[in-house]
């Protein structure tokens, strides 16, 4: 049980390397938690218009999601379905209330989009395709993630029926990720019902 409690931990630690500050900090852009929406994610760190920094720190929030899962199958062989979703859930958390950043931290789109991969790598494409399609015809990073955190616990659940293996441990935790996405994404939310929220592509578009 503190082998278990430990790997949890860690899983919060490793989801807690906040990336947008990280990559920000070393290519001398300015801190994401001082403009545009003030999120340290990938989408913010997007509206200095550094497509690389971007970049980087979605690779980086979405690698972390996935290593932190990996680490815990790595280092407990066979660990059993409600642990390793205490795990998932674990490192998804510490994007969203890191200790590096007193606990004030991200969205958790790209993290949880890693602890996809770790799970399932097909659910993660699917859900990652669920994301481009919403994006690219609303423009809003927002709405395509609020939309990709609806249908990924879906996605499990009839994949589960299908070809995946899926525990329903994990599906919960899918569940309860999905629905912290949502309690975060709630600002972005009223700017889209008030029609204020920004377009990916920087500038408003009419
Ligand atoms: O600054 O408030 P903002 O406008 O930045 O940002 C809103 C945005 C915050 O998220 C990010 C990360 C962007 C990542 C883009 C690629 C994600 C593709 C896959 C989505 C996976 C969904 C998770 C499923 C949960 C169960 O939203």
């Amino acid at each position: 049980l503190a082998f278990t409690a430990a790997l949890i931990l860690l899983a919060y630690l490793i989801g807690s390397v906040p990336f947008a500050v990280v990559v920000s900090k070393l290519m001398g852009l300015q801190d994401p938690r001082s403009y545009g929406s003030k999120n340290p994610g990938a989408t913010n760190v997007l509206r200095t218009g550094n497509k690389t920094a971007a970049a980087l720190t979605l690779l980086g929030d979405a690698a972390k999601g996935w290593f932190a899962v990996w680490l815990a199958e790595k280092l407990a062989p066979g660990i059993a379905p409600w642990p390793l979703a205490a795990v998932v859930v674990a490192a998804f958390l510490g994007h969203l209330y890191p200790i590096f950043l007193g606990f004030k931290g991200g969205k958790g789109v790209a993290t949880a989009l890693g602890v996809l991969v770790a799970i399932q790598p097909w659910l993660a494409v699917a859900t990652a395709a669920t994301w481009l399609i919403i994006a690219i015809f609303f423009r809003y990073s927002s709405l395509a993630s609020l939309v990709a955190a609806f249908f990924a616990p879906v996605y499990y659940v009839f994949g589960s029926g299908m070809a995946w293996y899926a525990q329903p441990a994990l599906g919960v935790a899918l569940a309860v990720i999905g629905v912290l996405l949502f309690y975060r994404h709630r600002a972005n939310i009223t700017r889209l019902v008030q029609g204020t929220e920004s377009r990916i592509g920087g500038g408003k578009k009419k």
